[in-house]
């Protein structure tokens, strides 16, 4: 019997659909549960993963970075976008930013409501990390978080290990989604009045520098496999800043964030010789614009200062740890006693950091017998990810509200609903929404709860039943479970599963995308460099790839989900590949480096490049930057 027939269909019928359970997602669903009761309607939420632990704050997270503090006056809203506007080089949504940044510190204070522990000082107040950061005892953030939003929801309400593949369609409206389960032989078909995409970035598009025995090993998760991106691109919606990939620096091979030891403990990073390339390459600074005048500097540029060490043979480069720990505890020397607790403390809060979010990199500390208060650590550029709620942009052009825009940005920024994409009745936040970079897992859930809020208003205003052309549906059910048949009917033509010309399994097919992306689109191998006749010729490859997707082969429902991410991934990849084309200029060196185009060119450049994929072709546009604040 073929997949097809095998398969049990269930529809579900809600009024707003959210598709995700991560930061974004979990914010919505507190903020729809809350609007939904008011107006009497349904709300459900569809998870590939279990929420307790999915998404990218899985392993926890060791601080919250984004707190704007307005209450007390630390800062103002003004603040937050120029420090966004800087960090981006100039290319932010300046109304989706300021959004955010007004929400987010009563989404900080729900998490600590709701028993999540951040760090206190001897006063009683947040003990920050650097101006924008909390520390926080974050190995259970994620639990903490999605406990709130099943209490809101209702478990029966909660679809989770159901991989969403594809947005339904009536004309230019979003009318629900499909998927299956990776747990069970079911396909679901959602029908929905408006639906929230909240289903994270993409990792693992390009090669990662830990492949063979480290595979799997990455800063961002590897289950953010760009479901977003092709979710929104599918439907129809215009994306922005697909070009702008982000590439954190990273204790090397096991990830570990650099944060608390750049802004808490004050560490500096300094090459093998012992130069600081943060001092002694400050000139470079200067070919960047206005952008390279600021402070912080943008996370681009401080890359790029290191990467052009690295260029010159003068790495390894090193995170000074023992050096800012002893600077610390220095303050206490003349008291041994105070000096011994005060290294204690620092030593704990060293490993805790890495405990809290990443512990592969306390593991690798504890295989090479590191001990950062004696011994530095490599620190090295990670591979690109995209993620349009850290440092990154891309993701879907979403509206901004009302009552943020001037006389000037309202037509181009705002269209009825914020958060709604150019596609009716589909709304996107955190990683799926665009240009408004620094929201990480704070902002994330703030920016949920505004676009939920949204999209039960749309469902108020629109409350049509969703029209779902079935025979479309069924269309979708056999092209979505052919792996699964085209694995089973031929496997035993060879003798060695792995190898066989009529199918290519889910990871082949991604080590052919990571290395055409690698070597044409500016990956680790290249220095991050690229070209447009690297890229073009990376385009004719992707073409070819495009073309075997139809080959994928699934031996079981695990791979039938590796096969569909690796779709998903493929497109990401394809709308960085045009979007990098299309921008003739350098502007994130550190990020990538165009070396045909290799300065800014703000006369020609200072825009958003934008696309739209319909009827299969790409349509690429400039959209104007508004100066709002
Ligand atoms: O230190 C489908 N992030 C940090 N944010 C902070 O605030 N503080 C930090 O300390 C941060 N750091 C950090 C961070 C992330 C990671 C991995 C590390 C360190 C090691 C960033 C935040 O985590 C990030 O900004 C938010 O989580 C983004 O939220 P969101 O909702 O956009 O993405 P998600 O949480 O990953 O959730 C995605 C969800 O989608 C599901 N999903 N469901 C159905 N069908 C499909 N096809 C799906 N595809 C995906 C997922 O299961 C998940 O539920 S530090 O480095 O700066
Ligand atoms: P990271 O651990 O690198 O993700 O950083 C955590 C937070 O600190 C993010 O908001 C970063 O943008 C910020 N950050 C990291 N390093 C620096 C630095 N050297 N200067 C200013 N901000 C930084």
């Amino acid at each position: 019997m073929s997949a097809y027939d095998r398969f049990k269909t269930v529809e579900v019928s809600t009024d707003l659909l959210i598709i995700g359970g991560g930061m974004a997602a979990c914010g919505s669903a507190v903020e729809a549960a809350h609007w939904a009761k008011k107006n009497g309607l349904k709300v459900a939420l569809v998870d590939k993963a279990a929420m307790d632990r999915s998404g990218a704050v899985a392993m926890g997270l060791s601080a919250i970075n984004q707190y704007v503090g307005l209450k007390d006056g630390q800062n103002t809203v003004k603040d937050y976008v120029d420090y966004v506007r800087n960090d981006l080089m100039g290319v932010t949504r300046e109304d989706l930013v300021a959004n955010i940044a007004r929400h987010v510190d009563g989404t900080v204070h729900l998490f600590e409501k709701w028993g999540l522990p951040i760090w206190k000082d001897e006063n009683g107040g947040y003990v920050h990390e650097g101006r924008w950061q909390l520390m926080i005892n974050g190995e259970s953030y994620k639990v903490v978080v999605a406990e709130a939003a099943k209490n809101a929801l209702g478990t029966d309400n909660i679809y989770e290990r159901v991989f969403i593949t594809e947005p339904l369609m009536d004309g230019d409206k979003c009318v629900g989604a499909v998927g299956f389960s990776v747990r069970d032989e079911t396909f679901y078909v959602f029908k929905a009045k408006a639906v929230l995409c909240a289903m994270g970035g993409a990792v693992h598009v390009f090669k990662p520098r830990s492949s063979g025995e480290g595979l799997g090993r990455a800063w961002y998760p590897p289950w953010n496999s760009g479901s977003s991106a092709y979710f929104t691109m599918k439907a129809g919606a215009e994306m922005t800043c697909q070009e702008v990939r982000f590439i954190p620096v990273r204790f090397k091979d096991a990830y570990g964030p650099v944060g608390a030891w750049f802004l808490l403990f004050k560490s500096r990073a300094t090459n093998a010789f012992g130069g600081e390339y943060m001092v002694e390459r400050r000139s470079e600074l200067e070919k960047w614009g206005p952008y390279g005048k600021v402070k912080p500097i943008p996370a681009n540029l401080r890359n790029w200062l290191g990467m052009l060490d690295v260029m010159e043979g003068k790495g390894p480069i090193y995170m000074r740890t023992e050096e800012a720990i002893q600077k610390i505890a220095d303050a206490y020397k003349d008291d041994p006693k105070a000096f011994k607790k005060k290294m204690k403390e620092l030593e704990s809060e060293a490993w805790e950091d890495f405990l809290d979010m990443t512990i592969s990199q306390s593991i690798l500390w504890a295989a090479t017998n590191t001990q950062p208060e004696e011994k530095s650590s490599e620190i090295a550029a990670a591979e690109p990810y995209f993620i349009g709620s850290h440092s990154g942009a891309s993701g879907a052009w979403v509206s901004g509200p009302e009552d943020l825009q001037s006389a000037d940005s309202k037509g181009d920024y705002f269209w009825g609903y914020p958060n709604m994409t150019t596609v009716k009745g589909l709304f996107a936040a955190g990683d799926a929404s665009g240009a408004s970079s620094h929201k990480f897992s704070s902002g994330s859930h703030a920016e949920g709860r505004i676009a939920a809020k949204a999209a039960i208003a749309y469902v108020v205003d629109n409350n049509a039943e969703p029209k779902v052309d079935m025979g479309k549906v069924d269309e979708l059910k056999k092209t979505i479970l052919k792996p699964l048949d085209l694995f089973e009917q031929t496997k035993g033509q060879t003798t060695d599963p792995n190898i066989n010309p009529n199918y290519i399994r889910p990871k082949m097919f991604m080590f052919r995308l990571q290395k055409i992306m690698d070597e044409y689109a500016g990956g680790v191998s290249s220095q991050f460099t690229t070209s447009k006749h690297l890229l073009q010729k990376g385009m004719e490859l992707l073409a070819f790839l495009k073309e075997d997707s139809d080959k994928l082969g699934a031996e079981n429902l695990h791979e039938l989900m590796r096969c569909w991410e690796n779709i998903h991934r493929m497109w990401q990849a394809e709308a960085h590949v045009r979007t990098i084309l299309f921008r003739e200029e350098t502007r994130w060196p550190g990020y990538y480096f165009r070396a045909d185009t290799p300065k800014l060119d703000e006369g020609n450049w200072l825009v958003f490049a934008n696309l739209k994929v319909q009827n299969d072709e790409w349509q690429m546009m400039k959209r104007k930057i508004h100066k709002i604040f």
